[in-house]
C-alpha cells in the first residue's frame, strides 16, 4: 500500500506514523508513506496557500490552485487513477467496512484541509470520497488521516504477525473484545478469573465469548444485532437481558 497525505503540515504525519508497528511496516516496504506540502505548489512569494472567504464570514480558506497541483503532482507520479479521499467532519463516518474496502487499493491520497476548509471547485474535480472519524471537530485532516492509515495498514497482509492476524476478525464479528489479564495472579486483592488459569481450552473459549457478549451488551448494544451468535450464545445473551 502506498500512501500520499497532501497536507500542510507534513511532518505531523511523517513523525506519528514512523513508530512501532507501522514503522516497522515502512522499513519493510510493506506500506509507503510520502507526505506532500501543499505549500510548495503556492504561486504566491509569500507561500500563502489561504486567502479570506467570498461572502465573508470568520476564518481563512485554503485555495483551490495549490491543492490542485499538489495533487496532480501526486497523480502523475502514481502513473494511474488513484482515490483521493478528503478529510471533513461532513464526509461519510469510516468504520472497518469502510477500512476493508480501501485496504484493497494499491494507493490512496489523502487531502488534509485547514483553516474553514478548501475551496469547493478543487474539491469538485479532485474528491472521491469525502470522510470523516466521527461526530466532533478537529482543527484539521492529519489526525483523521492518520487514523485511516492506522487502521488500513494493519489489514494490509504481513504487517501484522500471525498471532496478531486473528485479532481483525474480532471487530467483524460485531463483538467487543473479552478482558484480558496477565502476571500477576493477584494484584490488590483482585484474582484473575480462575477458567484462564484452569488450562481447559474450550471452556477458556467458551467464557471469553461469553465475556464479550456480556461487554458489548453493557457498552455497545447496538452492535449486537450483526453479532454471529450460536443457539446457545443467544441463550446466554436472553439471559442476561432478562436479568
Ligand atoms: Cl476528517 N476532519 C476534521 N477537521 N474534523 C473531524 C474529522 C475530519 N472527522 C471528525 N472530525
Amino acid at each position: 500500500m502506498r500512501y500520499y497525505v497532501l497536507t500542510l503540515f507534513p511532518e505531523m504525519v511523517e513523525q506519528g506514523l514512523k513508530t512501532s508497528i507501522l514503522g516497522r511496516a515502512q522499513s519493510q516496504g510493506l506500506i509507503s508513506l510520502k507526505a506532500v506540502n501543499i505549500r510548495d505548489f503556492s504561486e504566491n512569494k509569500h507561500g500563502h496557500v489561504d486567502d479570506y472567504p467570498y461572502g465573508g464570514g470568520a476564518g481563512m480558506v485554503m485555495q483551490p490552485g495549490p491543492v490542485y497541483r499538489a495533487c496532480e503532482a501526486v497523480e502523475a507520479e502514481i502513473g494511474h487513477g488513484a482515490r483521493v479521499i478528503y478529510m471533513t467532519p461532513q464526509g461519510r463516518v469510516f468504520d472497518q467496512n469502510m477500512a476493508k474496502e480501501l485496504a484493497k487499493e494499491e494507493e490512496l491520497i489523502f487531502l488534509c484541509g485547514h483553516y474553514e476548509g478548501i475551496d469547493e471547485r478543487v474539491l469538485e474535480q479532485k474528491v472521491t470520497d469525502c470522510v470523516s472519524i466521527g461526530d466532533y471537530v478537529l482543527t484539521g485532516g492529519e489526525l483523521p488521516a492518520m487514523v485511516m492509515i492506522d487502521c488500513i495498514s494493519r489489514l494490509v497482509p504481513g504487517v501484522l504477525n500471525n498471532d496478531q492476524s486473528a485479532e481483525i476478525e474480532s471487530f467483524h464479528d460485531n463483538l467487543l473484545e473479552y478482558p484480558q489479564y496477565t502476571r500477576p495472579e493477584e494484584f490488590m486483592g483482585m484474582r484473575v478469573p480462575e477458567v484462564l488459569l484452569s488450562g481447559h481450552h474450550a471452556n477458556i473459549e467458551r467464557w471469553r465469548r461469553e465475556e464479550s457478549i456480556r461487554r458489548t451488551l453493557e457498552r455497545r448494544p447496538d452492535l449486537l444485532p450483526d453479532a454471529h451468535l450460536t443457539d446457545r450464545e443467544r441463550e446466554y445473551l436472553d439471559g442476561l437481558q432478562k436479568g
